[in-house]
């Protein structure tokens, strides 16, 4: 595909209120506040979606980080230059340090304008090979037990195939023992810490190992490559990788240090699609298996996510979910569980695109920049 020049890039900070609050070891969120972008090219638009949360509490970059950084140094760059392709951009922001989900949110919005305009779909592209993918559920803490085990059977009711149950230091052995209780051995079950524990927790996870669990999720410290080696060599529960595989090095480092057996893998922490696919290349290479994570996404996320986890190495199923387990109303038109899977969009590009009177009455705030 050819070089285009970027004429313009309008960010958008959008409102999302959320159905129901999601509680993680780092916080609680009951509004998701996106970054939206939109690039006009010579040959048409793009649109892109930042995945930095309002806080730097899943990682360090967050909503005014990402638009900081976009505004200051990436999209300059990519106005400046006489003609850019989306397999180029990452090379272009390299000159940039870190502040991957502000560059993956530029290049996920000139690789969906240049396939717009090629007429050809995110999963094509990317090589997917499954028309619809197997919904799964991050369910956040909640109050209580009794509540918990609410919303689990509700989601279960709706046709999701796999819980994934946040866990942190007192919430965690008596939430998962309830659930395989109530649920059975035959629900595909897993856990996330969001890296809530230390090192001298690893005699109290094994403590999980009796339920059966898909794996655990980054239980410990973004950058403790050691310390999941070493948690993997004393439990049974297969550990997986979210917060720590920032790139496809780091995720051939994980593998041959032994500190992970599955990895999670999300576009925007790791600085685009482009970077994720090269990460389930290497993975499968590996016979590592890997799940698409989420990122409470609207519409546009939700859609390049699909297409992602269509890829073959993508063998669990993902933290793809229902619009309407998020929102009320999104910027998209939502994506339903249909016959309990989520078909991926086949049109050209994202194969969505935002809904404009919807995505105007989410929007607080607009900045446009011109070439
Ligand atoms: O998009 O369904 C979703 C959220 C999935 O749990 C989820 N994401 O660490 O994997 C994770 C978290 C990070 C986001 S918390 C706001
Ligand atoms: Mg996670």
């Amino acid at each position: 595909m050819g070089l285009v020049k970027i004429g313009a890039v309008e960010l958008r900070r959008v409102h999302l209120p959320l159905v129901r609050p999601f509680r993680t070891s780092f916080g609680t969120e009951t509004v998701r506040e996106a970054l939206v972008l939109r690039v006009v090219t010579s040959d048409g638009e793009g649109w892109g979606e930042c995945v930095a949360g309002s806080e730097p509490g899943y990682s360090s970059e967050y909503v005014d980080s990402a638009w900081l950084t976009m505004r200051k140094f990436l999209v300059p760059l990519l106005l400046d230059s006489a003609g850019v392709s989306a397999a180029g951009v990452a090379h272009l922001f390299h000159e940039v340090k870190g502040h991957r989900m502000a560059k993956a949110a530029l290049e996920m919005a000139v690789l969906d304008a240049e396939l717009r305009s090629a007429g050809m779909s995110f999963s094509q592209f990317l090589g997917g090979v499954k028309e619809a993918v197997a919904p799964g559920v991050s369910v956040g803490i909640t109050g209580s037990v009794a509540e918990l085990l609410d919303v689990v059977g509700g989601y279960l009711d709706e046709g999701y195939c796999r819980i994934k149950l946040k866990i942190e230091p007192g919430w965690d052995i008596e939430p998962v023992a309830a659930v395989r209780e109530r649920f059975g051995a035959d629900l595909m079950l897993q856990v996330d810490a969001n890296t809530a524990y230390e090192r001298s927790d690893i005699g109290h996870l094994a403590k999980l190992d009796e339920f059966a669990l898909l794996l655990i999720e980054q239980p410990l410290d973004e950058e403790d490559l050691l310390g999941h080696a070493a948690l993997a060599r004393r439990i049974s529960t297969p550990v997986c990788l979210d917060e720590s595989i920032v790139s496809a090095r780091a995720a051939a480092d994980a593998i041959s240090l032994g500190a992970r057996s599955i990895v999670n893998i999300k576009a925007g922490r790791v600085g685009g699609y482009l970077e994720a696919r090269a990460i389930h290349d290497v993975c499968r290479a590996n016979g590592v298996p890997v799940w698409c994570g989420g990122m409470l996404e609207t519409g546009l996320g939700r859609a390049a996510n699909l297409a992602l986890g269509a890829l073959p190495g993508f063998v669990l199923p993902g933290d793809i979910s229902a619009t309407a387990r998020y929102y009320r109303e999104d910027i998209t038109v939502p994506f339903v569980l249909t016959g309990g899977t989520i078909p991926v969009p086949t049109g050209p590009g994202l194969g969505v695109e935002p809904i404009p009177a919807a995505l105007d009455s989410l929007t607080t705030e607009t900045e446009v920049m011109r070439g």
